[in-house]
This record gives C-alpha cells, structure tokens and sequence, in this order.
C-alpha cells in the first residue's frame, strides 16, 4: 500500500471472513481520557494451595489433579456443551423466526504446565513444544469422534479477558456444529481456492514474505504478521511455510516450529508494553466433517486488546458495534513495533 493513501481514512477486507475493517490512521494522536484498567503483575507462586489447577490440589468439582509434570488435561467441571442428554429437548423449530437446534460437545481443559508463575512467554521452547503435541493429540482424538465437526483450541490469558486463573491453562471446545467463524473461514478459503487454484492463505504468506512490511518473525516452519484487515491494534496471525489443514498434518520439525514462534511472540508481546500481555488466542484448523478441506490453511489468531499502554484497552462499542471494526494505529505500524520489540 502506498503511503500516503495508508495516512487517509479507508477500509480493508478480510479475505478469510469476507468482513471489512475501517483505518483511520490519522486518530492515532487522539488525547485518552477514559478508563485505565490496573496493570497486572506475573503470579509470584510456582505453587498455588488455592489453586484449582496445580498439581494435587482439589477441584471446585471436588476431583483431584494428579502430581502431573508437564501438561494436563481434564474434562471441563462446568462444561457448555455436553457429549449428550439434550439431544431430544431442542426441537428443530418449523418456525423460521424462532430456530434453534440441539448442540453436543466437549469442553476440555489443557494446563501448560505444573508451574503456577508461568506463562506461555515464559516457558521453554520444550515445554510449548509439549503442549503443541498435546493440543495435537485432542485435535486427533476428538476430531475422531463420528458427530464432532470441529475442535477449537483457545487460551484466555490475562484477567482483561476473562481469564479465571493466572494458572498457564487453555481450553478445547469440540462441538457437533461448524461455529460461525470458522464457517465463515472455510467457506471463503474453499471459494478462493475454486478461483485462484491455491490455498488463500499461502498466497497471502508468500506476498506478505516477500514485502516484510507487516512481518513481525519467521522461522523454517512459521511465519507471525499482523494481518492487512488486523481488527485488534496487535492482532497477529501465524501461518505455516508449509500447506497443511490440521495441527496433525505436522511433522516433528514444524511442530518444534509451531513451539518456538509461539514463544517468540508472546516474548514480544509481553516486551512491547513491559507487561504480561493479555489476548486470546486459539487455532483455526479444517472442520472434521470427514472433508479433506484441501484449500483450509491452518493457522492461529492472537487477539490482544490493549491499544497504547498495559493499562489502556481497546473498546469495541459504537460504530463498530452497530457499523463494523474500525482501526486508528495502521497494522503496518503495528507490525513496526513488534519487531523493534524483539
Ligand atoms: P478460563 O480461565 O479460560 O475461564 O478457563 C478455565 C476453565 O476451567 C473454565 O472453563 C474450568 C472453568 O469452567 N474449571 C474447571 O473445570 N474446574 C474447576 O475446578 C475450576 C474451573
Ligand atoms: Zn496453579
């Protein structure tokens, strides 16, 4: 994009979700006079006794958690969606304006690590790496089930988003229904794939390689930018070098890959405003509705909220509740500071 055209008021599109975003580059200097949220400090205990997902410590559901030593993963005590029972209450309706459908799931939960002060930016590449073959394994087992037909991998981090425990934990919601999200990403990636004869987000990688301008990190395996239709002021995507629909189209190297750039950029993330950053996260793989989904590119989304300090977030309300996302910060600008953040 040119740079003086990038200074003016205009919007992109979001090939993914065929959504548009409103950059007003100009606002950037606006004056902040609204609320501040308190920073958060790093969890200062490696243990926790009051903890419900340290090691050997009982659960609000009374179970007990093993002395595990790397990842765990329990079934969710207060799950949203349940593998079965309400398959008969839901009617669907004959009634257009009143529809509804029954829902199964799993809700899992993933914890990254026996130790309480961590977070994913400070583990070991090797600890991620183990959580990369754990959230691999779900993705495997819980694709694998006839009526599942798709499995989100998600972390809350940070009390900014709701996160209920500092613990380093992460969730998996395996559900019978494509969410709206990952619909919308499947559809448009199946539709550019008929047009272009190439998976969208491969041709997006190899163009935003080639111009560095949104790039924040890369290695052999992965690739971290800031999209160009970014909505969050730090939103990133990471993208494979390699096309592969699943987490477990992975091999050994790209799954070490996956490890390292996750901890790169939440290393950055956590540098750019001196702070633990909040965001969520989570990964976009095939629906496992028995497709092959050839033109599904799997990837992650980092959704961090904060706008211009540790302490000044984002709100979305207003226009873009009523009208649609809108951006002062650029997302190539974005970009610039991750980088400087390394
Ligand atoms: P969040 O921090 O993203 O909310 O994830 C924590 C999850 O852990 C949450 O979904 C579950 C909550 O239901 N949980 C249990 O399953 N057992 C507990 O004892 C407490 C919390
Ligand atoms: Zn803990």
């Amino acid at each position: 994009m040119m740079d003086a055209a990038a200074q003016q008021p205009h919007r992109r599109l979001n090939p993914l979700t065929g959504e548009w975003v409103l950059i007003s580059p100009h606002r950037t200097l606006r004056p902040w006079q609204g609320q501040v949220e308190p920073a958060c400090a790093p969890a200062a205990l490696t243990y926790d006794p009051g903890c419900y997902l340290c090691p050997g410590n009982t659960r609000s559901g009374s179970r007990v958690n093993p002395p595990y030593a790397s990842t765990f993963i329990f079934d969710n005590d207060f799950p949203a969606l349940l593998p079965s029972g309400g398959e008969h209450a839901v009617q669907p309706a004959a009634d257009p304006l009143f529809t509804a459908q029954p829902e199964r799931g799993i809700c899992r939960v993933v914890c990254f690590s026996p130790n309480h002060s961590l977070t994913l930016a400070r583990m070991t590449v090797d600890a991620i790496e183990s959580v990369v073959h754990a959230w691999t394994a779900q993705f495997h087992e819980l694709g694998a089930i006839d009526w599942v037909q798709s499995v989100q991998i998600f972390e809350n981090r940070g009390e900014m988003m709701g996160a209920s425990n500092p613990h380093p934990h992460g969730q998996i919601w395996a559900s019978e229904s494509i969410p709206n999200e990952l619909r919308k990403e499947t559809d448009c990636q199946r539709q550019w794939f008929t047009l272009h004869g190439e998976p969208l987000l491969q041709q997006y990688l190899q163009r935003e390689l080639a111009s560095g301008e949104r790039l924040v990190c890369a290695n052999d395996s992965f690739a971290a930018v800031v999209p160009f239709w970014a909505v969050w002021p730090f939103e990133t995507m990471i993208l494979p070098r390699r096309q592969v629909t699943g987490l477990d189209q992975l091999d050994g190297a790209e799954a070490r890959g996956l490890a390292a750039i996750l901890s790169e950029i939440t290393r950055r993330y956590d540098r750019l405003f001196d702070t633990p950053f909040p965001y969520s996260m989570g990964f976009h793989q095939r629906p496992t509705d028995g497709a092959a989904h050839e033109s599904f590119t799997l990837h992650a989304h980092f959704y961090p909220p904060l706008l211009r300090s540790a302490t000044v977030r984002k709100f979305m309300v207003g226009f873009e509740m009523l009208g649609g996302p809108q951006r002062d910060l650029t997302p190539e600008a974005a970009a610039a500071r991750l980088r400087d953040a390394g």
